[in-house]
């Protein structure tokens, strides 16, 4: 893919650049919340029943556990199953996977709204596909269909046998040589190894709407869907909405996937929107099956590297994937870190990318006029910010919801958002919508790992506290993955990473590494995997000299959990040359004299 010339694009564009600027920034105004400390609740405590898991019984109880196994991987949803997957095949045999819900899955398990899909192409989301031989049965997943592969993989690797779920990991402790693993059902699992995968999607937030707890309705956060009210299930059919007013909060990207069922059942659908998301074409279609019976081995690794390198932006010859997300890959550079504009002037560079940027958002907002029937509603779901300021969404159903008799949106953006709830109504600019039901498709805390808030205590050498440890001169890791003092100890996630919107992908190359890790201490003989204090200030250096300073953008962007709610948040703790500059570099210091550093003790 060519860069376009900076004279070529103003030309094709002829667009009023400041008028454009000028209102974005009156669009972001509209939405700055000056109490952004106070405007969610965790689900947890006397809210904590918004949590709680619809997909077991209650009152499930067994015997504590005391006993040793090769590694204890904390957390079920893909990363922990890709590290279970990769210590299996590094040559482990008691791997143990504890896991808070009733089965493998993470967010698969615990979102199963209806119209969920993944919306990541599923030939590159779904990870394992030739190791489990599985083909998904459509470009863009159902939602059951990926929570079926993750219990596929759990089978397939023989991560059940050991497995414990409706289980919390309370504290790690560093003992003699090994580490300790409390659970909330009074466990006491010795581990040689303990990788964290605990997910970033996981704690679901509610907004703090004056009112809501005089709500007299019926409500829930979209990933506890609650079936037994609305009937039906992920594909629809939810006759128990039939005479209802329901309300659903969020336009997020569940939102955009929960709005068109609802629409199809609800006597009526409100659709309270604060900000409106980018809604790009989907075009999900079934596998074709003589395509997928031409794949030869080694596919699914291609496929994935391409996508990779096309949505970064690195001119490929071929784009696999062709989709939405991947002709939006120059655009999508403040989301995902590159290296690939790197031999383009920088000042010329942002001036490319922001035509780039506001020719496609010309192009949503476009489609909005194409596909919404009533030009005032239309006017009301029209983006106004730069592309890479909110997750991208993708529907073909969404806006068209909206031509639906029974369906209203309610703009809440002059209003800081919903603005209050009474016994039976949502109450926007004075006007009161009495609603049956109140749907919360608020999302969730993102980007921090129960290792990062505290949640889950961690004590290294000497009972040193990992969180305290990093709090005057913050996160000291060698590539994300471990910390000196907490031997045998590594985090998955993005933390000092290279993080990718395929996430799968990112997650599974940091199970390959941990997994390499750990064979090659084990074929050597060594005991212990833990980086020098100065591998770690080597490795803060190039995130400090490489991480992306974007505070700029995110300052122009509209609020929302990608620029931390509007408030600055310091440097990213990210590699800046992106996620596959660091995989390469991940395989040549595994393969090179690198990992001499972290294998000490023998
Ligand atoms: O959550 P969100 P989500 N009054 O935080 C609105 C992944 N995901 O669950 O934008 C009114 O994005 C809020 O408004 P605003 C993906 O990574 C993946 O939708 O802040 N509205 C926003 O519209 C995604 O990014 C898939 O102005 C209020 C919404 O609630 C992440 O999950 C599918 C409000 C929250 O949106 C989270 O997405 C789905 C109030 N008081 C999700 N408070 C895939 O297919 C909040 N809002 C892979």
């Amino acid at each position: 893919m060519s860069i376009p010339r900076l004279s070529e694009l103003s030309a094709r564009l002829g667009a009023d650049l400041d008028g454009v600027r000028e209102r974005y920034r009156a669009e972001r105004e509209r939405r700055v919340r000056t109490d952004t400390s106070t405007r969610y609740r965790r689900a947890e405590g006397e809210w904590g029943y918004y949590a709680a898991d619809p997909y077991v019984e209650s009152g499930f109880t067994r015997e504590p556990l005391t006993d040793r196994v090769d590694a204890v991987v904390v957390g079920g949803g893909f990363g922990g199953l890709l590290a279970g997957a990769r210590l299996r095949q590094a040559g482990l045999e008691r791997i143990r996977i504890v896991e808070k819900a009733g089965d493998f899955g993470g967010t698969w398990y615990w979102n199963r709204y209806p119209g969920i899909h993944c919306d990541i192409e599923s030939y590159v989301y779904l990870p394992l596909l030739e190791e489990v031989g599985y083909m998904p049965r459509w470009k863009y997943a159902p939602g059951e269909e990926i929570r079926q592969h993750a219990m596929a993989i759990g089978r397939t690797f023989d991560l059940y046998t050991d497995a414990l779920f409706q289980t919390g990991v309370r504290e790690l402790r560093w003992d003699d040589g090994e580490w300790i693993v409390r659970t909330d059902r009074d466990d006491e699992v010795r581990a040689t190894y303990v990788v964290v995968s605990n997910g970033t999607l996981d704690h679901a937030k509610l907004p703090r709407i004056p009112g809501i707890e005089d709500f007299a309705g019926h409500t829930f956060h979209t990933s506890r869907w609650d079936y037994g009210y609305t009937g039906g299930d992920p594909g629809g059919g939810l006759a128990g909405l039939a005479d209802k007013r329901v309300a659903v909060i969020g336009t997020g990207a569940t939102g955009i996937q929960v709005v068109p069922a609802v629409a199809r059942d609800a006597e009526h659908l409100y659709v309270f929107q604060r900000t409106p998301s980018t809604v790009d074409v989907r075009d999900n279609r079934p596998t074709d099956p003589e395509w997928a019976a031409s794949l030869g081995p080694g596919w699914h690794t291609r496929r994935r590297e391409n996508f990779q390198a096309v949505v970064t932006g690195h001119a490929t010859d071929e784009d696999l994937v062709a989709d939405a997300w991947t002709a939006s890959g120059q655009v999508l550079g403040k989301i995902i870190s590159t290296d690939a504009h790197d031999d383009v002037d920088p000042d010329e560079w942002e001036q490319i990318e922001e035509f780039l940027d506001l020719e496609k958002m010309a192009e949503i907002r476009a489609r909005v006029d194409r596909v919404v029937d009533d030009p005032a509603t239309a006017e009301l779901l029209k983006p106004w910010y730069r592309y890479a300021c909110k997750r991208p969404t993708f529907s073909d159903e969404y806006l068209q919801a909206f031509n639906r008799p029974n369906v209203t949106l309610v703009d809440t953006a002059d209003h800081g958002g919903v603005e209050r709830m009474t016994e039976r109504a949502i109450v926007v600019g004075g006007a009161e919508y009495p609603v049956d039901c109140v749907i919360f498709a608020t999302g969730f805390e993102v980007g921090m790992s129960d290792v990062m808030t505290g949640r889950l205590p961690v004590y290294g050498r000497d009972g040193t506290n990992l969180l305290q440890s990093w709090a005057v001169a913050g996160p000291r890791t060698l590539h994300g993955f471990t910390s000196n003092g907490f031997p045998n100890l590594f985090h998955l996630g993005s933390l000092q990473n290279a993080p990718s919107v395929n996430f799968t992908h990112v997650l599974d190359e940091q199970a390959i590494h941990v997994a390499e890790m750990i064979a090659e201490a084990r074929r050597r003989g060594v005991k212990s995997i833990e980086p020098t204090v100065e591998a770690e200030t080597s490795w803060a250096e190039t995130i400090g000299r490489t991480s992306p300073d974007r505070e700029w953008f995110d300052a122009e962007c509209t609020p929302g959990y990608y620029n931390n709610e509007g408030r600055p948040r310091g440097p990213r703790q990210t590699y800046g040359p992106g996620p596959g500059p660091f995989q390469r570099l991940l395989r040549e210091w595994r393969s090179g004299d690198g990992i001499e550093e972290v294998l000490r003790g023998g």
